[in-house]
């Protein structure tokens, strides 16, 4: 089996993404600690997330070893962990040994700020992990999403995560969230210029196994980074670990 692209070059692993150039692969939002902050509002989810992320993601290590492809750098692409402020002991006891077991296969390893990640600094220094806003690997641009950012005048694409894209899916009696990939374009106009640049933008999919994530056919985004042609985007789904179907564009699934 070879792994999917959603562009030359960048290959699809599950929830995760590949850049085979640069043997780099990408972790999006995976939101440890999500269940106690449910749990906390008086919402009575099973605390297995953990435990699952930790095989789902030892699955995708498979997978590329398989294919033969060598993690030379990981990148996690912001909101590792789900709380806002203050940090309970087990999420951040689970947010070590999740990237302890992350950092075996690659040492070498950035962390990107996401909007939940107020208080990875601490944890960041306590494993010398570079805690950064934003990747810039020349004709690839990688940032959580929740900002613009100045985008180097080499990126050809955008990756993001942030917004956790699921869509629904049905044969018109029954529906399925699931989540999923985009991938469209986003205009940006460098300062002092007048010509709007076109990229490619890639939405990452969550890692959070809890839940499925927003449903774009549905629900408003967030990302300042999707807020126009949004029906232009195609959509990649997740249909199961590992298995990637091409779904054209949000606008062909909405007529159905
Ligand atoms: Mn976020």
């Amino acid at each position: 089996m070879t792994l999917p692209t959603i562009k030359k070059d960048i290959l699809l692993v599950d929830l995760t993404l590949y850049l085979r150039k640069h043997k780099t692969l990408i972790i999006p939002d995976v939101h440890i600690g999500y269940e106690e902050a449910l749990n906390k509002q008086g919402i009575l989810v099973p605390r297995f997330q953990f435990n699952d992320i930790i095989k789902r993601v030892e699955g995708i290590f498979l997978l590329l070893r398989k294919e033969k492809l060598p993690i030379e750098r990981i990148v996690l692409i912001g909101d590792v962990k789900h709380e806002f402020g203050a940090i309970s002991d087990e999420e951040w006891r689970n947010t070590l040994k999740f990237l302890d077991f992350l950092q075996k296969e690659s040492p070498d390893m950035i962390l990107i700020k996401g909007n939940h990640d107020t208080m990875l600094g601490p944890i960041a220094n306590r494993r010398n992990l570079k805690l950064v806003d934003s990747v810039d690997l020349r004709e690839v641009f990688i940032c959580h999403g929740d900002k613009i950012h100045r985008i180097p005048p080499t990126a050809k694409t955008i990756i993001i995560g942030h917004e956790h894209p699921a869509a629904s899916i049905g044969d018109g009696i029954r529906s399925e969230v699931f989540k999923c990939f985009l991938k469209g374009t986003w205009k940006s106009r460098p300062a002092g210029k007048l010509l709007k640049r076109k990229l490619d933008l890639i939405v990452m999919p969550s890692l959070n196994l809890v839940t499925e994530g927003t449903d774009v056919l549905k629900e408003e985004l967030l990302s300042p980074f999707l807020q126009e042609n949004l029906d232009a985007f195609e959509v990649f789904v997740v249909a199961q670990p590992g298995e990637i179907l091409y779904f054209k564009k949000i606008k062909d699934l909405r007529m159905k």
